[in-house]
């Protein structure tokens, strides 16, 4: 079962987002207590780069949840002081870094952290050249990355792999290569563990649509046996699906993947959307904003 990290509490979102510009906390509790009552598994805390105050402001965000919610947390910054931040205010329960790139001077103050503070961490396939351009470069970027973090003390286990998920808007290549490294990491790596920004896939996609991108692609994940995925902690369905409760939907993607070609015709109304989303994440198809209806 897919670990669910809530992506929600989130600088960027509307309500969230300026509570934590303003430092009021009763939206953000709210938001923290509901997460916790959906089942998320996680609480991501996205403050962006933070480059000013980043320290005070991660600081505060954790004292802020932790007074609604005992989940572990995910500390979600550039900003490696807010990290530090984050962890020491969270010393009394889990953290996951979020994260440590492959670019040397973030290797060199992230790894230390996670040894000091007994976390997790999040190695983000990202390097000196940017993002890796398919799958068999992800591996090999995977592959230093464990093998930096097994040099400074940190075991396979504590450390969670993220092949960067792009918009399909973007680039359906992308997207692709992202699920065919996820299949390779299993055997380059067993004891490490994985993790993919959901929601990722459907930014720049109209806003009513977003969700049949996050849940089909969540759903072709976990035919690679992805271990964990910041996801809408709101989004009630996408919970069924991680947790075993749509097994048809489930069936029906994973056989698509696999090569079947189904009737259209002979689906209904949800499968069909099911359908033509597999078919568009997989590169059969051209994603455009109207790919459900045409
Ligand atoms: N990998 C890792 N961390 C990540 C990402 C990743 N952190 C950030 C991001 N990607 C995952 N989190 C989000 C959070 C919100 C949205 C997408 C990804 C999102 N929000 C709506 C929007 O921007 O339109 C707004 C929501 C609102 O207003 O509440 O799409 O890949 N390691």
């Amino acid at each position: 079962m897919t670990v669910c990290i809530a992506e929600n509490i989130n600088i960027m979102s509307k309500t969230s987002g300026a509570a934590i510009k303003e430092k009021n906390p009763a939206p953000i509790q709210k938001m923290a207590a509901a997460l916790t009552e959906n089942g998320a598994d996680y609480l991501d805390l996205n403050i962006g780069p933070a480059r000013k105050d980043g320290d005070r402001i991660m600081e505060w965000l954790v004292n802020t949840v932790r007074k609604f919610t005992d989940l572990p947390l995910s500390l979600d910054t550039t900003n490696q002081d807010a990290i530090e931040a984050g962890l020491t205010a969270n010393k009394k329960g889990r953290s996951l870094i979020n994260s440590v790139s492959l670019q040397p001077e973030r290797l060199e103050k992230g790894l230390p952290m996670v040894m000091k503070y007994k976390a997790d961490v999040i190695g983000l396939l990202w390097g000196k050249d940017g993002m890796p351009r398919d799958a068999n470069e992800r591996a090999a970027m995977a592959v230093d990355f464990i093998y930096q973090a097994n040099e400074a003390g940190i075991p396979a286990s504590s450390i969670w792999i993220d092949p960067i998920i792009t918009p399909i808007c973007v680039d359906v290549n992308q997207v692709t290569a992202a699920l065919e490294f996820m299949s390779m990491l299993r055997e380059i790596a067993p004891e490490a563990k994985s993790i993919v920004g959901l929601s990722n896939v459907s930014n720049g996609a109209p806003n009513n649509l977003r969700h049949y991108l996050n849940r089909t692609f969540m759903i072709m994940l976990m035919k690679h046996g992805i271990y964990s995925a910041i996801m809408d902690g709101f989004d009630a369905e996408l919970f069924k699906i991680v947790r075993g409760d749509r097994p048809e939907y489930v069936k029906l993607v994973h056989s698509i993947m696999d090569g079947d070609e189904p009737d259209p015709d002979c689906l209904e109304q949800a499968e069909l959307e099911y359908y033509k989303t597999t078919r568009v994440l997989m590169g059969k198809v051209l994603y455009s904003d109207s790919w459900l209806t045409t």
